[in-house]
Order: structure tokens, then C-alpha cells, then sequence
């Protein structure tokens, strides 16, 4: 198969005052096109090609690392932009926080724990909800990884590239990193890939 760049499902201006319109534009339009376009040139003729991407992922992960860098950024933008929507944030659904409580602790604990990861991430890189072994945990990663390359599935991640939010927020991360739980995310989404997880 080769990347396609996936158009959004709300308009570039429906995400505000949280996440601008320019934002959208650079983040969709350039940055997360060129992962795509770069990693069709760089699919192309590889053992991977016309497998799926996620397969593309774990199997490029410490073998072809610029390959990694692009499939891994695409495979993430594809999420992040599914994991945001108009008047966000808001109720976790029921089945992902009783999970969310017996393995983290609480809401509360959830929120500031994975700020914290998004805070603490030196550099580029994402913070992560994901299940592992059937539990809930949060992690940081760098660059383009992802829970993926840890035997991991991604429930929810938030891009702390600066591309993600210094037109809006410049340095202030933690900023917009509460923007994203409270006003942005989509639990919907979340809890789609969380039941498909644990199944
Ligand atoms: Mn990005």
C-alpha cells in the first residue's frame, strides 16, 4: 500500500480557540504531508511495501530508521487528528474510566500523569494512553515512535512537537497540553481503540 494524507472531519476552524486554524493548515497540509510523501519514496521498493502500516511500522522500527521516522509519523497524525473534535474533552466513557481508575488510580491522576509526560518529553516527541499487557499506561516517546514499537496499543497520544502548538502557545506546552484533555479530546475515538485493544 502506499500513504495517503487523510483529510480532516471537521473544518481547519473548528478546533478554536484551542487549536488555531494556521495550526491546522501547517500541521495537516505541510507537516503531516511531507511524512506521507517522503514515505512513499522511501516504501518504495522496500520488503514492506504492500504490507499494512502498522506493519510498516514495527517492521521498519531499528532497521530502516528513516522509513520508521515517516510511517511512525503518519500512523500518529492519522490518530491525532481523530483524537481531537469540536467541544472536546468533557465525560471519559464509563467502560475507559473504570479502567482508567483501577489502573491509574483516578481522572484526576490520569489528567495531571499524562501532562506530565507530554511536559517531560525533552524535544520532539508524543505522550501516550495505551494498553499493554491489558492495563492502561501512560508513556512518552521521541521523534515519531510510538507504543507500537513496544508491544504496546496506542488509546490516546498528543503531539508535543513544536509544530503542534508554538503558533498558538508558543513555549507553553503544559499549556496546551491541558487545552488538549479538557477542550479537544475525542473519548469517543479513544474508547474505539481502547475496546478494540482488549478484546
Ligand atoms: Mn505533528
Amino acid at each position: 500500500m502506499s500513504f495517503v494524507l487523510p483529510e480532516l472531519t471537521y473544518a481547519y476552524d473548528a478546533l478554536q480557540p484551542y487549536m488555531s486554524k494556521e495550526t491546522l493548515e501547517f500541521h495537516h497540509d505541510k507537516h503531516h504531508a511531507a511524512y506521507v510523501s517522503t514515505g512513499n519514496t522511501l516504501l518504495k521498493g522496500t520488503s514492506l511495501e504492500g504490507k499494512t502500516l502498522e506493519e510498516i511500522v514495527t517492521g521498519a522500527y531499528g532497521q530502516n530508521q528513516p522509513l520508521f521516522n515517516n510511517a511512525a509519523q503518519h500512523y500518529n497524525h492519522i490518530h491525532f487528528w481523530k483524537w481531537m473534535k469540536p467541544n472536546g474533552g468533557g465525560k471519559v466513557p464509563g467502560k475507559l474510566e473504570k479502567k482508567i481508575i483501577e489502573d491509574l488510580g483516578s481522572l484526576e491522576k490520569f489528567q495531571a500523569d499524562f501532562i506530565q509526560a507530554g511536559v517531560g518529553q525533552f524535544g520532539s516527541g508524543w505522550a501516550w494512553l495505551a494498553v499493554k499487557d491489558g492495563k492502561l499506561i501512560i508513556l512518552k516517546t521521541p521523534n515519531g515512535e510510538n507504543p507500537l514499537v513496544s508491544g504496546a496499543k496506542p488509546v490516546l497520544g498528543v503531539d508535543v512537537w513544536e509544530h503542534s502548538y508554538y503558533i498558538d502557545y508558543r513555549n507553553r506546552r503544559a499549556d496546551y497540553l491541558k487545552a488538549f484533555v479538557e477542550n479537544l479530546v475525542n473519548w469517543d475515538y479513544a474508547e474505539e481503540l481502547f475496546d478494540a485493544a482488549v478484546k
